[in-house]
């Protein structure tokens, strides 16, 4: 197997597996897995080729045991700033990609691992996953999106004891309390990870950046803007060849071929 430090699997179908490929680390956030998968990242934005992006880790062990705290041991402040600052930029790039993601959580997802499934769209667990924010029991918070993301998913009081406690949640929990939208056997994670995916493979690519787009603006703005911003994203879909394509299939009854056009 490749040592790159994100493994990058395509598939005919347009969905793509970024595997974070540091299993001798638990997949932990250093600079050079960083940079990888943000140059990926960066790329798959405007690849009409890559529909859906699909994040998972290497190792039955760990999706992500969050920063490289053995890096960050050595690094100077100012590298230390530097790095937290790309590691932000990384978890904000994963939430505004143009297209669906889904973390496949496979074992450990703490700290900013457990970020970074939160960034993603969509979250599948297996049924062993252990998910966590332990930073207030290491002297700092969650500073790559939980403190924000985490009670927009889940409403503040849970979203307080996760962060106070530190307390760790298996595969089966995380679901119950909607952290994760399902959760499966281990040995079945990449498998329900593709079956999740596969009606969204076959939705209009514009159509899918758009409600994105418009979900996640939406949830920072009081209704009436909300309903601004979704009729602005709406009339980003009314020329696409895609849309007509859907008419025409209707009418023809037949299945629409969407070409993200
Ligand atoms: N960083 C570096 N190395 C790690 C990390 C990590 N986060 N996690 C595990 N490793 C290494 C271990 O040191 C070990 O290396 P070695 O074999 O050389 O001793 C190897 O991976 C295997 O680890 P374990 O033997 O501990 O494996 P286990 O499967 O028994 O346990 C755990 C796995 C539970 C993941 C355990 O290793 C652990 O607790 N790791 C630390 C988890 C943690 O606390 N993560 C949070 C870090 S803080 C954070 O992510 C904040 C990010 C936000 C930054 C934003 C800034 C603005």
């Amino acid at each position: 197997m490749s040592d790159a430090p994100v493994l990058i699997d395509r598939q005919d179908d347009g969905l793509v597996i970024l595997t974070l490929n540091r299993p001798q680390r638990r997949n932990a956030l250093g600079k050079e897995l960083v940079t990888a998968l943000r140059q990926t990242l960066d790329a798959l934005a405007t690849d009409v080729e890559a529909r859906v992006v699909v994040i998972t880790g290497a190792g039955p062990k760990a999706f992500c045991a969050g920063a490289d705290l053995k890096e960050r041991a050595q690094m100077s402040p100012p590298e230390v700033q530097r790095f937290v600052t790309a590691l932000r930029a990384m978890m904000d790039e994963i939430a505004a990609l143009p297209k669906p993601t889904i973390a496949a959580i496979n074992g450990y997802a703490l700290g900013g691992g457990c970020e970074l499934a939160l960034s993603c769209d969509l979250r599948i667990a297996a049924e062993g996953a252990s998910l966590g924010l332990p930073e207030t029991h290491l002297g700092i918070i969650p500073g790559a999106g939980g403190t924000q993301r985490l009670p927009r998913l889940l409403g503040p009081a849970l979203a307080k004891e996760l962060i106070f406690t530190s307390r760790r949640l298996t595969g089966a929990e995380a679901a119950a309390i909607g952290l994760v939208n399902r959760v499966c056997p281990d040995d079945k994670l990449l498998e329900e990870a593709a079956n999740l995916a596969a009606p969204i493979l076959t939705a209009a690519p514009i159509a899918l950046a758009q409600a994105k787009a418009a979900i996640d603006a939406g949830l920072e703005v009081d209704l009436a803007s909300g309903m601004k911003i979704e009729k602005a994203c709406y009339a980003v879909t009314i020329p696409t060849e895609d849309r007509l394509e859907a008419l025409a299939a209707f009418k023809e009854k037949r299945r629409p071929q969407f070409k993200g056009r």
